[in-house]
């Protein structure tokens, strides 16, 4: 980075740091992970010069030869990793690529079901504080708040009762696995669409440690930088039937020109993904997480649905006399980053909530293991028995920052 640390140092200086802080602390957000260097390396290409509205072989530009081999790669890439008939690469990101399915879907005022925001389900998903909740009817499926489980006995009753255009499936903080065939079923006994949003599990389905959506959904969409590993973007995989109404409705729908390094970096992270090393970076996520699960539980800790079985744990803190929020901000201070997070029941404000959530994407890219998921779970319980303890959170965050310095950051060392 020679040329931008003469021609910009302050800002220079600032990738600096974060890059010293994403490799001196523990990431557990479960959104989160480290691209390659290979994926950094094409997002910051001169692709990011071109403009390029339209599909390849039908742009609005001239000079596109680059640009629709790229994209034409990324679709490729994209088709066999997850078996897809089409694939649309360009959405800038998770909220776009659900906002395109809608515009391709759905008119206003029409009814959409999906999980509940404060029980893992995402804005987009028809919340009112969102666009999608406030130009579509968003009708809401819960867990159980008993067992933590998705309850699809009130999914199918709430969709022959509504009659969603759309049933969604998919979520932002479920520790477990989804049903695709049973919301398939649902779906047809009511009429709807089925419309998967995988983006936090992607990576896991790619590498086969969560089932695919796609032989049961009309169309899902996920952003690529999750579990995936890739570029901050996504894409909306669908059956060829829907993809001319995808396509219309990502562009001129609802975007301009596509990122073109985006794509790029896509491609290349598509190539890391197809590649068998992703298949065992899968199982290790998984793994990880059950084994850090367990590490918490006997600490006490009430994990929504008793545990995970994919790269997320959910925690109620009301057990531990601390709130979500003043336990992720002591856990910062201690080097360990995840956020706080509603939970099922939850009856204080998100702003506050009683939980966390945390995830094992980003430590598993770097090379932990289930010694080091232990470890976590012992500073994790050391940092909130002395949430005011500003000594004892320093003293973690020196044991952190020394185990951390043992495991290289992929794209960075
Ligand atoms: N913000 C993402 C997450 O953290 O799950 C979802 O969009």
């Amino acid at each position: 980075m020679s040329a931008l640390s003469t021609q910009d140092p302050a800002l220079f200086a600032m990738i600096r740091a974060e890059e010293a802080y994403q490799k001196s602390t523990i990431r557990l957000i479960a959104s989160e992970n480290y691209a390659s260097k290979a994926v950094l390396e094409a997002s910051g290409s001169v692709f990011a010069n071109k403009y390029s509205e339209g599909y390849a072989g039908a742009r609005y530009y001239q000079g596109q030869v680059n640009c629709d081999a790229v994209e034409l790669l990324a679709i490729e890439r994209a088709k066999k990793l997850f078996g897809a008939e089409h694939v649309n690469v360009q959405p800038y990101s998770g909220s776009p690529a659900n906002l395109a399915v809608y515009f391709a879907f759905c008119q206003p005022g029409d009814t959409i079901l999906g999980l509940n925001l404060s029980h893992g389900g995402h804005l987009t998903h028809g919340s009112k504080a969102s666009l999608t909740g406030k130009w579509l009817k968003g009708v809401h499926y819960s867990l159980d708040e008993k067992t933590g489980l998705i309850n699809y006995d009130e999914v199918r009753s709430l969709a022959l009762e509504h009659k969603p255009k759309l049933l969604i499936a998919g979520h932002s903080a479920y520790p477990r696995q989804l049903d695709f065939a049973r919301f398939r079923a649902i779906a047809d006994e009511c009429g709807a669409l089925l419309f998967v949003d995988m983006a936090h599990i992607s990576g896991l389905v790619a590498g086969g440690a969560h089932p695919s959506p796609i032989p049961y959904a009309d169309v899902v969409t996920t952003t690529t930088h999750k579990t995936l590993r890739g570029p901050r973007g996504a894409m909306i995989l669908c059956k060829e039937v829907h993809a001319k109404a995808i396509d219309k409705a990502v562009f001129p729908g609802l975007q301009g020109g596509p990122h073109n390094a985006t794509t790029a970096a896509l491609a290349v992270a598509l190539k890391e993904a197809l590649e068998p090393s992703f298949r065992t970076y899968a199982a290790n996520v998984v793994a990880n997480a059950k084994t850090l699960a367990a590490a918490l539980t006997k600490r006490g800790f009430n994990l929504i649905s008793g545990g995970t079985d994919n790269h997320l744990m959910l925690i109620d803190l009301n057990n531990k006399g601390v709130s979500g929020k003043i336990a992720a901000t002591a856990l910062e201070k201690a080097g360990i980053v995840l956020n706080y997070n509603t939970v099922p029941g939850e009856t204080r404000k998100a702003s506050d909530p009683s939980g966390i959530r945390l995830g094992t994407p980003a430590v598993t890219s770097r090379g932990f293991g289930a010694p080091e998921m232990e470890k976590i779970a012992t500073w994790i319980d050391r940092a909130l028995k002395a949430a005011e303890d500003e000594a004892e959170l320093g003293k973690i965050n020196a044991e952190v920052a020394a185990l951390c310095a043992k495991f290289p950051v992929p794209g960075l060392d």
